[in-house]
């Protein structure tokens, strides 16, 4: 699918921590005015607003969605708007509205509309405890223990259900827990990476709510977003996997993330108190194995963790001194 050639490209969920990169990369490849930024915020960033067109959507509501598609001429459609693993602990009719309702509406009017694409992330949350936690295989057992790895293993199989049965080109990843410090929503389990540069500058003290031994696959959000564009991109006879694949780039402990930062932030202090978070994290590998994105599609990670810790350190001193509190 070259999403370049194919109707304008509609990004559902552009104000959250993937959208907003991925709209700004997106216009930048193919024009501002050919991604059409939708999200739920009545107030978004001025920067999306101003660089090309925004919709306030809520894709739970198919009649508004229907009207977004038409008014634009949608030809793809990526759909990150999510709730995430620790919020959807707190509020799961929410997490389940949002996470399989609206993607069941974004699915059935792809195939009524004849789309050329859909996208939808899937997340290392769709494997559970009985899942190998190391080397993690693309086909493997999916037993989650949150809501929301429930709706990745459900949403999965529903693009691959749409994939067999409607011949709809929908393409999906698995995210491992993504950087960046843009957007910060605070409703996942891999947050305290994010948390842990924010604190770092503002305070020189970070209390991270997972054991120093915590490890998980993470990545910095320019790689995330480089990937999604690379599998949406790729000739549709090289994808071998409808569900979603395996994507990683590294995987390191909280302990050693606070020792990165302390090397750069002199005086820096981490303490641990450990809260239900860490069994989410717990229940996550450790390591995947994502070759078949490698064979498939030549999937090359390029951020290391020196380079995601310089770059996450600069971003929040920068949003820091334009007033922006993230
Ligand atoms: C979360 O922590 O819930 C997400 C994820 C790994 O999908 N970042």
């Amino acid at each position: 699918m070259t999403t370049e050639r194919n109707g304008k490209i509609l990004v559902i969920g552009a104000v959250g921590q993937v959208g907003r990169s991925l709209t700004r990369e997106l216009r930048a490849r193919v024009g501002a005015d050919r991604v059409v930024a939708a999200g739920r915020a009545t107030e978004p960033p001025a920067e999306l607003r101003a660089a090309g067109p925004f919709e306030k959507l809520d894709a739970t509501d198919k009649a508004a969605l229907d009207r977004v598609i038409r008014r634009h001429a949608i030809g793809t459609i990526y759909h990150l708007a999510a709730v995430l693993s620790a919020d959807g602990e707190k509020d799961p009719v929410r997490a389940w509205t949002i996470n399989v309702e609206s993607l069941r509406n974004v699915l059935d009017l792809a195939v009524a509309h004849s789309l050329a694409g859909v996208f939808w992330p899937s997340s290392i949350a769709a494997f559970g405890p009985t899942t190998p936690r190391e080397n993690t295989p693309q086909r493997t057992v999916l037993e989650p223990t949150t809501l929301y790895g429930v709706t990745k293993v459900l949403g999965e199989n529903l693009c691959h259900y749409y994939f067999k049965r409607h011949g709809l080109d929908v393409r999906s990843l698995r995210y491992p827990g993504l950087l960046t410090y843009e957007t910060y929503s605070g409703g996942g389990t891999s947050d305290y990476s994010v948390e842990m540069f924010i604190e770092a500058l503002r305070h020189g003290r970070y209390t991270c709510f997972v054991r120093p031994d915590t490890t998980m696959p993470l990545m910095y959000i320019d790689d995330a977003v480089r990937a999604t564009i690379e599998l949406m991109q790729a000739p549709a006879q090289r994808i071998s996997i409808r569900t979603s694949y395996n994507l990683t780039a590294l995987s390191f402990s909280a302990a050693e993330l606070a020792a990165e930062v302390a090397r750069r932030v002199p005086g820096f202090v981490c303490d641990y108190q450990p809260n239900f978070r860490q069994a989410i994290a717990d229940s996550w590998p450790r390591t995947i194995d994502d070759s078949a994105a490698r064979q498939d599609w030549g999937w090359q990670p390029r951020v290391d963790l020196a380079m995601l810790c310089d770059t996450m350190l600069r971003g929040v001193a920068d949003m820091a001194a334009k007033g922006v509190r993230l």
